[in-house]
């Protein structure tokens, strides 16, 4: 069978709309998330789950897939498969873009203390109790255990598989996208004096900064990783381009 045959390296927004497109368009695709979530959201193409066993495994399933373009939709903290698929593109030949979003900048009325990383959203949090929500998801939860002095409100995807690692936690099981009314409501229902957010970008996890910003409060947030140079576009529409392009 001849013809595009794409592989979206998925698990964001912007993923799941570019698969829209893709089968709206009648092109041949694939969908692949790493299998974090137990539920993930279905999806308009068919969907692969788990990883690929590095860069070597990624360009390997290329080659056995016959994939003709790749597309890393991850999102821009997920630095690893990021980092893989650069690799994986140059071992297999297949062409590269980056479906990204641009990074969050704080606007008039925003209180943001920008910190290069998790250990600096940490260290951020340092000094007396304050009641804190905590939207960087599960993973980074541990090394948040050093400052146990603080009231947090965690938002997860799944509800908590074991103990938390956190004295005084309360869990909102919710995946994305979510609403500012009702970031908005939650955060004044747990009287949360203090966000921490990683810079994701995009519309899906926008919704706790303007929240912060209607209600005036500080938001410590997380930049990015370093990413490698790629190709890089930010819509569902010029990634397409990008495929009839190639
Ligand atoms: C499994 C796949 C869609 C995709 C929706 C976007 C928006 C909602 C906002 C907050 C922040 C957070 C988290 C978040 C958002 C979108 C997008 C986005 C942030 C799903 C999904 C998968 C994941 C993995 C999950 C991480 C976690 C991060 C929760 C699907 C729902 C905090 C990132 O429990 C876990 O292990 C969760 C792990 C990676 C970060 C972390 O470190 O814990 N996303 N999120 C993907 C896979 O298996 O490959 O079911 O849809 C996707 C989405 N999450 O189609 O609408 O596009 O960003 N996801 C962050 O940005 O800070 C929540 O609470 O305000
Ligand atoms: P990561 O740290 O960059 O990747 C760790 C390993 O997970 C990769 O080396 C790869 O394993 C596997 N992997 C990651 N994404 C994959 C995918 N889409 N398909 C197949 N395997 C994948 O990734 P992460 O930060 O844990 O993010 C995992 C997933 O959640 C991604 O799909 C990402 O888009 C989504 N997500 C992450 C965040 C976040 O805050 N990090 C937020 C929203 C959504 P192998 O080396 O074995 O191939």
């Amino acid at each position: 069978m001849t013809g595009p045959n794409i592989l979206i390296l998925g698990g964001t927004t912007e993923a799941s709309a570019l698969a829209q497109a893709l089968a709206a368009a009648g092109i041949r695709g694939t969908v692949s998330l790493a299998g974090r979530v137990e539920r993930p959201a279905p999806q308009a193409l068919p969907l692969r789950v788990g990883g690929f066993g590095g860069a070597e495994g990624l360009a390997a399933w290329m080659r056995a897939g016959a994939v003709t373009h790749l597309v890393d939709a991850t999102h821009p903290f997920a630095a690893a498969i990021s980092r893989n698929a650069v690799a994986a593109a140059r071992l297999a030949d297949v062409p590269l873009v980056a479906l990204t979003r641009p990074a969050w900048e704080a606007g008039p009325g925003d209180d943001w203390r920008r910190v290069p990383d998790m250990a600096g959203a940490v260290a951020a949090l340092a000094g007396p109790p304050r009641r804190v929500m905590l939207a960087v998801g599960r993973m980074h939860l541990p090394a948040f255990a050093v400052q146990p002095q603080h009231a947090y409100l965690l938002r997860l995807v799944d509800p908590p598989r074991e103990a938390l690692p956190l004295r005084e936690a309360r869990v909102e099981v919710s995946r994305g996208p979510f609403t500012q009314a009702g970031d908005r409501a939650l955060m004044q229902r747990h009287g949360i004096d203090l966000v921490v957010s990683k810079n994701a970008g995009g519309s899906g996890a926008r919704a706790k900064l303007l929240a912060a910003r209607a209600l005036r409060l500080a938001v410590v947030m997380v930049d990015r990783p370093a990413l490698p140079e790629r190709d890089e576009v930010t819509s569902a529409g010029a990634a397409l381009d990008w495929i009839a392009g190639r």
